[in-house]
């Protein structure tokens, strides 16, 4: 059975008119950027990826090889399309409006360019996370323009460099898996529209905060590990990747819940909202699962820095739905 390319399926939905051809553009744009990094990805150390940059990004985290090259590979393939008002990186502090020698678009373009670092060196998967805004006409786009709850998002996606190289992607009518062809190099269409089981014995957290958690999370995730003689009546596996995209990706290949809660250390939580929250919820709500920050829908939440962080709770949504109730009920 030939399977559908990604340009073929973005070429369907720019005929439905689900897309124009210019989004169309920024997503081919986009996966073709991560080719490039899956690529560095694999080459390791022999392609001058690992260790680190002696820089700080605007996390104060220490940058590694692999952070500055994806960032700049996605800079560069974004620059010139035409498509483009503007961007926002992780890796970078302030807005990078579309150099004014070349055309601006209508779409805003945000990304985590290397989710994970902390997992490069010792060959663990990490991946790039991107989210669609549209630029409102005729302004200047300034951190003002990009400060939209995701909700507004037009597109999300991300890419997981594993033991095979996976895009996931949505444009709001479900979300769609698509994996590396290595001797095409293209992306083909794997997972037609992704369902996340809406109940889950797997939860993904990192247990080394526990100390630190609200009473709330820490009843759930004792209920849990109660297993069968506990109030679930049943046992629950753990999974924790520390990154992002790959437990995201477990979370919609087989359900499960992620979770990274606010605590006394990290007060507003650990992830970024606008980058890797963000299109992670539209992806996930899009696969019938729910994605809150303990107690609102995380689409609906109005951004007020570019950089803000975000607790997170993802994935099947019985789980996330009672997760949400025990925070209302604190
Ligand atoms: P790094 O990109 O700094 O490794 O952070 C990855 C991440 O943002 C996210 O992908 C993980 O789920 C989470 O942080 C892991 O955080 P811990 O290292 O505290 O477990």
């Amino acid at each position: 059975m030939r399977r559908a390319s990604l340009t073929q399926f973005l070429i369907e939905r720019q005929r439905a008119g689900r897309i124009n051809a210019d989004l169309r553009l920024l997503i081919e744009t986009i996966a073709r950027a991560c080719k490039a990094i899956s690529t560095r990805v694999n080459k390791g150390s022999l392609g001058g990826g690992h260790g680190s940059a002696g820089s700080e990004n605007v996390q104060g985290e220490i940058q590694k090889n692999l952070d500055v090259m994806s960032n700049e590979i996605l800079l560069e393939a974004n620059e010139w399309g035409g498509n483009l008002a503007a961007l926002v990186s992780e890796e970078m502090e302030d807005v990078k409006p579309t150099p004014t020698h070349y055309p601006r678009g209508e779409y805003l373009l945000l990304f985590d360019p290397l989710d994970g670092s902390s997992n490069i060196d010792v060959n663990i998967s990490v991946g790039t996370i991107f989210s669609v805004l549209r630029c409102p006409k005729g302004v200047e786009p300034d951190e003002k323009v990009f400060l939209q709850p995701g909700r507004n998002q037009v597109a999300a996606g991300f890419a997981v460099y594993g033991p095979t190289t996976q895009l996931v992607i949505t444009v709001g009518d479900g979300a769609y898996g698509f994996t590396l062809d290595r001797e095409t190099f293209t992306f083909v269409l794997t997972q037609e529209r992704i369902k996340i089981p809406e109940d889950t014995a797997e939860f993904a957290i990192n247990t080394s905060n526990m100390r630190r958690w609200e009473p709330p999370v820490k009843r759930y995730i004792d209920e849990c590990l109660a297993g069968k003689d506990g109030p679930r009546g049943k046992d629950f596996n753990m999974r924790w990747v520390a990154s992002m995209v790959a437990d995201v990706y477990r979370v919609l290949s087989r359900g499960g819940i992620f979770m990274y809660p606010r605590d006394s250390k990290n007060k507003d939580g650990r992830l970024r909202l606008m980058y890797e929250a963000n299109p992670m919820a539209f992806i996930v709500e899009q696969a019938g699962g729910a994605a809150t920050d303990g107690r609102n829908r995380i689409l609906d939440i109005q951004p007020h820095k570019l950089h803000q962080r975000i607790a997170v709770v993802l994935g099947s949504k019985n789980e996330v739905d009672r997760v949400t109730s025990y925070h209302a009920n604190s």
